[in-house]
């Protein structure tokens, strides 16, 4: 068995497992050593690196910091920072052994990775009640791959969700949706969607529709998806305390809200003011909130983002009277530094306090479960609610859903976005460095706000950034309400040019995007992978991924740089794409290269015996007419290709259903071409470009 598991304490069962392991005696434990608490240590060397971790801050290899899990509305996403909106308690250590760790728990978990000590890796959780499991593995992959079927398949989002989403907080009204289309329309630059965020809402009450706005929604919605466009409304957690309001009056009257300690219903405030939080850990809660989603649903709608649901608090009647108590208090006082500073951050610590998070209630099964204790599952089932409401409303379609907080076990519900990032270099940095370890978590439909969330864009910026987000699934430009606008046709001319250009790579690039992605989803492989996973004697290059199967990027995400090193742990084709049309590929050697890369240009590796599948853009996905691909293959000895492709709506997906199998074969001067394809494959002619080691050019078209 690759898997064992070691039970501490008792532990609520948070569902993030799907597999049955027996549990294994302490004594026999491999790798770690239990200590005082059940803290779990191992000894780090110099160069172990550790993997995982998901949804955090700093590199790839996050040894060297203290991690805690804890899902937090932070918008801060600095390398001081200890959590931010997810728990993702996965983490993989590669040294002389490498092996696997999940500690499923519900609650708080401290991964302290040679932060106290430096060559110490110590594991904690203060509440003491957890299961452990020990993944192992021959390899990396193997032992990410190996992780994923203990949890359970990963989240398939529809093939629309492919495409370019714009959004924005502070499109207030229909105009504001519908001018936004029009840039893109005018500026013939492919989309597939516009996200809502909570100006659409009446008094930011959930699944209500403003309709002095947003009035006549339903056409709206049909009109804007006969041009190919869909609309995602944002969800949050908190429910608005209004009398008369269906969704507040249903859950006070059903008992279906968290309760405070005298079991009346927790009043907190978010956006709409007071709020009550539904009950997700709970059944009925989950089920009787998700089919308030059919609301929309019959609309039209197709896809949501849930937000605030760490759940963000802003504050509670208690925190804010403390705080404006303590304001009256110093009122005509002479402050000194201390008073001061202590004023000063009582109102800036009112927000998301863990004495909060302390003071209400869960009630499942029966049990009355403080809230703290299984804090992280809250986003989790939140989403899990609309996900299983998706499925009885209609089984076999396939939502968009997208969640800020999450934990694993959620990666089988939805997807995820990386939450409020700025518009800095440093936060695209951030962005490329989280993806593999997003993946390595189960959490492949993902993406950041792309231009940044919070502060004002500048043009290179988000060039650069869309260089990057073309290949991540979830490619959405998002912002705050209170910033420079950065829709791509927001700047000069040259600059909606160049991201008109890389946004039509991006559809070009979804036949191989889609089928890679959904190979890893079905696999339980990772779609972003760090360049170890493949080149595993390597030393890990923090800012180069491998994408798929095929295909290495090394994004530039520094400010006035025209070109950039890069590692080639093996020989590889080299094609510093400005568009997908115009190609000039060139053989690099192992080793180390400094690229000139224009602004303009995104830098795309093939690796070796590796095929690259490519189409053409359209305005959107649903247009995308992909009878005809091209292949570029770099071809050594044999390199092969099984491409995936279904018709991304239903759920009638299979591992085994490649549209075509193919297989290039080098012969002395020539190439031995094996196809296969399916009796009504959906692409009827094939374009190949092989290149050799020496970088001559084969041209062949094959008809299917
Ligand atoms: O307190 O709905 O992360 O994407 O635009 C901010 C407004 C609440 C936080 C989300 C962001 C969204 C914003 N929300």
């Amino acid at each position: 068995m690759d898997i064992k598991k070691f039970c501490f304490g008792s532990v609520m069962n948070t569902e993030a497992v799907v597999l049955d392991i027996k549990e294994s005696n302490k004594n026999d434990m491999p790798y770690l050593k239990i200590g005082f608490q059940n803290e779990l240590t191992y000894e780090l060397k110099k160069k172990d690196i550790i993997y995982g971790l998901g949804e955090n801050v700093r590199g790839i290899n996050k040894k060297g910091w203290i991690y805690e899990s804890f899902c937090s509305d932070e918008f801060e996403h600095t390398e001081d920072r200890k959590s931010i909106y997810a728990a993702h308690n996965f983490l993989i250590l590669q040294g002389s052994e490498i092996f696997g760790v999940f500690i499923d728990c519900p609650g708080k978990v401290i991964f302290d990775l040679g932060y106290t000590k430096g060559d110490l890796m110590c594991i904690k959780v203060p509440e003491n009640n957890f299961d452990l499991y020990i993944i192992q593995g021959n390899s990396l992959k193997e032992i990410a791959k190996n992780f994923r079927e203990l949890v359970g398949k990963s989240y398939i989002a529809p093939k629309w969700a492919f495409g370019y989403q714009q959004s924005r907080w502070g499109y207030k009204n229909k105009e504001d949706i519908l001018n936004v289309v029009e840039g893109f329309k005018k500026n013939d630059i492919p989309i597939d969607g516009v996200c809502l965020d909570i100006d659409y809402m009446e008094r930011f009450k959930d699944f209500t529709i403003d309709k002095e706005k947003f009035g006549d929604f339903e056409n709206f919605v049909k009109n804007l998806k006969s041009q190919g466009i869909r609309l995602i409304p944002i969800i949050d957690a908190g429910v608005k305390i209004e009398k008369g309001y269906d969704v507040y009056d249903e859950g006070v009257e059903n008992g279906y809200f968290c309760v405070d300690k005298n079991n009346k219903p927790f009043v907190a405030a978010v956006w709409p003011g007071k709020v009550h939080f539904p009950d997700f850990l709970n059944e009925d809660v989950r089920a009787w909130f998700g089919e308030k989603y059919k609301y929309l649903i019959d609309k039209g709608i197709e896809g949501f983002w849930n937000d605030m649901n760490e759940p963000a608090i802003f504050y509670t009647e208690k925190s804010l009277k403390q705080v404006v108590d303590k304001a009256y208090e110093s009122k005509d006082k002479n402050l000194d530094v201390h008073s001061f500073f202590e004023l000063n951050d009582s109102f800036l610590s009112i927000s998301n306090r863990m004495e909060d998070y302390k003071s209400f209630y869960h009630r499942v099964h029966g049990k009355i479960i403080r809230h703290d204790k299984v804090h992280n599952l809250y986003g989790y089932n939140m989403t899990r609610a609309a996900a299983e409401a998706f499925e009885k409303i209609a089984p076999n379609k396939r939502f968009l859903i997208f969640s800020r907080s999450s934990a694993i076990g959620m990666h089988r519900y939805g997807g995820i976005w990386t939450g409020d990032n700025k518009a800095w270099w440093s936060s695209l940095e951030l962005n490329i460095k989280m993806m593999p370890n997003l993946n390595i978590c189960g959490f492949i439909y993902s993406g950041a706000d792309t231009g940044g969330f919070a502060c004002d864009c500048t043009e290179d910026l988000l060039i650069r950034w869309n260089e990057f987000s073309m290949f991540t699934p979830l490619y959405r430009n998002h912002s705050a309400n209170d910033t420079r606008n950065q829709e791509p046709y927001s700047f000069s001319p040259s600059t909606t040019s160049a991201l008109r250009t890389i946004i039509e790579n991006r559809y070009a690039y979804i036949p191989y995007i889609y089928s890679e992605y959904m190979k890893a989803c079905m696999e339980n492989e990772c779609y972003f992978k760090p360049m170890t996973f493949e080149y595993e004697d390597d030393n890990l290059i923090e800012d180069q991924l491998l994408v798929g199967d095929s295909l290495m990027i090394a994004p530039v995400y520094k400010q006035n740089a025209f070109g950039r090193y890069v590692y080639l742990p093996e020989e590889m084709v080299f094609w510093n794409m400005v568009s997908y049309q115009n190609r000039s590929f060139q053989v690099l050697p192992k080793g180390h290269h400094y690229i000139e890369v224009e602004l303009e240009a995104t830098p795309i590796f093939i690796r070796k015996d590796k095929i690259l599948v490519l189409g053409k853009h359209s305005s959107c996905v649903d247009y995308l007419d992909n009878k005809e691909l091209d292949l570029i293959a770099f071809v050594d000895e044999r390199a092969c290709y099984n491409y995936y492709d279904d018709d991304g709506i239903t759920k009638e997906y299979n591992n085994q259903d490649f549209q075509f199998k193919i297989s290039i074969e080098k012969k002395d001067n020539d190439y031995e071409i094996d196809l296969y394809a399916i009796e009504n494959c959906i692409v009827k002619k094939l374009n190949l470009t092989i290149i050799d080691t020496q970088g001559k050019e084969f041209k062949k078209e094959l008809f299917i």
